[in-house]
């Protein structure tokens, strides 16, 4: 039988998730960040990153594994890569630091990056990648999780779920962004399958004796797969590389060792580039965003529709009617405030 449901604002919802984390001990700045992007998963109908991943943030507060007050800390020595320092806390703070030093310097040298370290990772990565598209510039963003998905060809989780995430500017519309996992689908969406107790497609993952599994519980205890056989494990690899081992920050074997285990939220880097289409294309034929709309016409042309098209969507209707949530979402969300 389906649930009651109840109509919050989106203002409503960010009023009381930030109170959540005030409560929890965090500092306003560190929860008015963090809540912004869990509501803006909810918003945008990204239930796997939306308030379900509340909980998960507080069991990392509460078990030590998170910095509740760090302030972060820009470094910029005037060249292309920047660099905040997390201290340990949530990082959509961090990048918030950063994000406007970032585009200054792109829109300066053509390209910049900003490298995140030491910072608690659970979130989607577009509303970053939003940032940088309402500031003119193209962005790409990543980083490594922890351990949970097994190598093509391999049975053993090694790399993470390893998030990329791409934006394109495009005057008066909605950027082009797409953001995904590069396991076959989001450990969150394993868990959401777990916690509705539906199974999920045998492809999505093998059980701890390596055998295929429509178990979520076996799923999570075992190892998902990557997404696009050897291409997305490839991918992967070179996550762990660029926003690891190159920014100087954990692996996700490495943040698997220093968490434990998968029910908290992991601790690692995160890489960001911006460009900016102008610099790039100067001196060449033709104006880049009047380009890329022909290719983006050309792909709707076709009936395909663009990423995030199913987000923006959404999020114009919960802009105008609200997000419902179901009685248990919300005894949950009350339960946070006892
Ligand atoms: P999805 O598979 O749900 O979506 C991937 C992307 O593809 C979205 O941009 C989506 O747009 C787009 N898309 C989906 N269907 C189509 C279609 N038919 N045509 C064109 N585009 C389409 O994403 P995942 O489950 O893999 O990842 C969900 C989230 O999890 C991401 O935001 C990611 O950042 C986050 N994540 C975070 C991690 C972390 O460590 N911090 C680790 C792993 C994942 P639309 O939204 O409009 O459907
Ligand atoms: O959904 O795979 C995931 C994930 C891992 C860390 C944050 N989200």
């Amino acid at each position: 039988m389906a649930q009651e449901t109840s109509t919050l604002s989106i203002s409503e919802l960010s009023d009381l998730v930030v109170k959540i984390f005030e409560n929890a001990g965090l500092s306003g700045q560190q929860a008015s960040a963090t809540a912004d992007v869990i509501v803006a998963g909810e918003r945008d109908g990204c239930k796997s990153h939306g308030i379900y991943r509340i909980e998960g943030c507080l069991r990392t507060i509460a078990a030590g594994k998170v910095e509740p007050k760090a302030k972060p800390e820009l470094t910029d020595d005037g060249s292309a890569i920047l660099r905040v320092d997390a201290k340990g806390a949530f990082s959509p703070a961090a990048f918030k630091l950063g994000a406007p030093a970032l585009a200054e310097r792109a829109r300066q040298l053509g390209v910049a990056s900003l490298v995140i370290n030491s910072c608690t990772h659970f979130s989607a990565l577009w509303p970053e990648i939003e940032t940088l598209t309402d500031m003119g510039l193209a962005a790409l963003a990543i980083c490594p999780s922890y351990a949970s998905v097994a190598p093509y060809g391999g049975k053993e989780p090694l790399l993470g779920t390893n998030p990329i995430a791409f934006g394109w500017p495009r005057p008066s519309k909605h950027p082009y962004v797409f953001d995904f996992a590069t396991s076959i689908a989001a450990r969150g969406e394993i868990e959401l399958h777990r916690r509705a107790g539906t199974q999920i497609p045998e492809d999505w993952a093998v059980d701890v004796d390596g055998e295929p599994t429509t178990d979520p519980e076996k799923a999570l205890a075992g190892a998902m797969m990557p997404f696009g056989a050897h291409k997305g494990s490839a991918i992967s690899t070179m996550i762990e590389l660029l926003s690891g081992v190159m920014i100087g920050d954990m692996t996700s074997p490495e943040a698997l060792e220093n968490l434990g285990n998968t029910t908290l939220s992991p601790h690692h880097g995160e890489l960001i580039i911006a460009f900016s289409p102008e610099k790039f294309a100067a001196g060449r034929p033709g104006n880049p965003f009047v380009r890329a709309e022909v290719l983006f016409d050309a792909i709707l042309g076709q009936g395909a529709r663009l990423p995030s098209q199913r987000r923006f969507a959404m999020r114009d209707q919960t802009m105008r009617d609200g997000v419902q949530l179901t009685s248990d979402e919300m005894q949950s969300l009350q339960s946070f405030l006892a």
